[in-house]
């Protein structure tokens, strides 16, 4: 790789940062039991704690996503615990995650409820967390709706479209300045019918109807086999309605396996369209990229480590294709060489450019290697076993 290509390289990985999620580092499994690990953390001090490791072998991750009812039980009382740990581990709180699909009022939905006293249950907690939101300095709000039915005629859909405006317009009036609301799509699971907010244009609509502070979130797993995700990508980067990635890979449906594990050209096609817009626009797009993962058989810590370092070399990759000529090559539809230029960018070898790139950083050149000699893991295993060993895994 010449001078000038490491060059791009290591401006790319300046400005990526990679949003870890809360959740990631609890104990979590499948619908059939949970898979307990005697290291994972089960208190928001121990995920700010393993969060503050992957940030420090990796420099790439600023901020920790939370989920209000798992991480504040209590709201906004919760807030300065959060401020105080955000403060000891040098990690600021990322999006703040609504949570309106686990309470058994939530049985036939949130905001989509046909009940209107459940419909407000779920709008006020929002509201709750619009209030954190501001008062931890953290901007955006980020809700994904479980809402939706199993059985054909069960549920009036267009009303309940009617009922999402209505509500999602109520929240987007509490928004401040510089505050997002970003909206999750996602085609089923727990519903087996219809889902409210099922895909992109649902999302769109609906964040479209909500105000201007609304945009659309895009889950990687959270679309059908075969769909072209970075086409939706393209065309909410074309409507400036691109607001945030949760990072995950899939082989089946909503997987949340480790980032590029399964397909690693897709995150690079996703990567490649947002810096081709940026390239073309001369803009900056502010997306929050952030991950949203469940490892259920893997190390937390290691797999979170491994993501962000997959992150790291497929957005090197794409930020290793020549735009100019790409453009050029498009616009002469020399299709076979258009296609090599993205190609050859995507095999390029990126990984001794970005050690050096972490050495300049102060950084381990190895992150996981850093993390496996650091004792961490050895400690918190220590530590924790006990109580993850009284954590109950089964359903019954
Ligand atoms: C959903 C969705 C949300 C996440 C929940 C726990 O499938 O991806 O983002 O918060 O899972
Ligand atoms: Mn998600
Ligand atoms: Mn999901």
């Amino acid at each position: 790789m010449n001078d000038k290509a490491v060059e791009v390289v290591w401006k790319a990985l300046d400005r990526l940062a990679i949003e870890l999620p809360s959740w990631g580092f609890a104990n979590t499994g499948t619908r059939f039991g949970k898979f307990i690990q005697p290291a994972a953390a089960t208190s928001i001090q121990e995920k700010f704690s393993d969060a503050a490791q992957v940030h420090a072998v990796t420099g790439a991750c600023p901020t920790l996503a939370l989920h209000v009812q798992w991480d504040l039980p209590n709201g906004l009382k919760d807030v300065p615990e959060v401020e105080r740990l955000a403060k000891q581990f040098s990690i600021r709180p990322g999006s703040i995650n609504p949570n309106i699909f686990q309470n058994q009022e939530y049985k036939y939905g949130s905001v989509g409820n046909p009940d209107p006293a459940i419909r407000r249950m779920a709008i006020r907690h929002i509201l709750d967390c619009v209030a954190i939101s501001e008062a931890l300095g953290a901007p955006d709000i980020s809700p994904w709706f479980a809402d939706g039915s199993n059985y054909p005629g069960t549920q009036n859909i267009r009303k309940r479209i009617g009922y999402f405006e209505e509500g999602l317009r109520e929240i987007h009036a509490a928004l401040k300045p510089g505050q997002r609301l970003l909206l999750e799509y996602k085609p089923f699971e727990p519903a087996f019918y219809h889902t409210d907010i099922a895909d992109w244009g649902m999302a769109l609509l609906l964040a479209k109807a909500a105000g201007p502070q609304a945009l659309v979130l895009v889950d990687t797993g959270h679309h059908y086999q075969a769909q072209n995700i970075e086409q939706i990508v393209a065309w909410l980067l074309h409507q400036n309605m691109m607001g945030g990635f949760h990072f995950n890979d899939r082989r089946y449906a909503d997987d949340d396996l480790t980032l590029g594990s399964i397909d690693p050209y897709q995150i690079f096609r996703i990567f490649h369209e947002i810096r081709m817009f940026e390239w073309e626009t001369q803009t900056t797009a502010d997306i929050a990229y952030m991950v949203d993962q469940s490892h259920n058989l893997k190390g937390k810590i290691e797999a979170m480590i491994q993501t962000v370092c997959t992150a790291q070399e497929l957005y090197a990759r794409a930020a290793l294709v020549d735009h100019g000529s790409l453009a050029r090559l498009q616009q002469e539809c020399s299709l076979v060489d258009a296609e090599e230029t993205l190609r050859g960018a995507f095999w390029q070898d990126v990984r001794p450019a970005i050690q050096e790139w972490r050495k300049s950083r102060r950084l381990p050149a190895d992150p996981m290697q850093a993390f496996r000699t650091s004792g961490y893991l050895e400690r918190i295993t220590r530590e924790r076993s006990e109580k993850n060993r009284n954590t109950t895994a089964s359903y019954a």
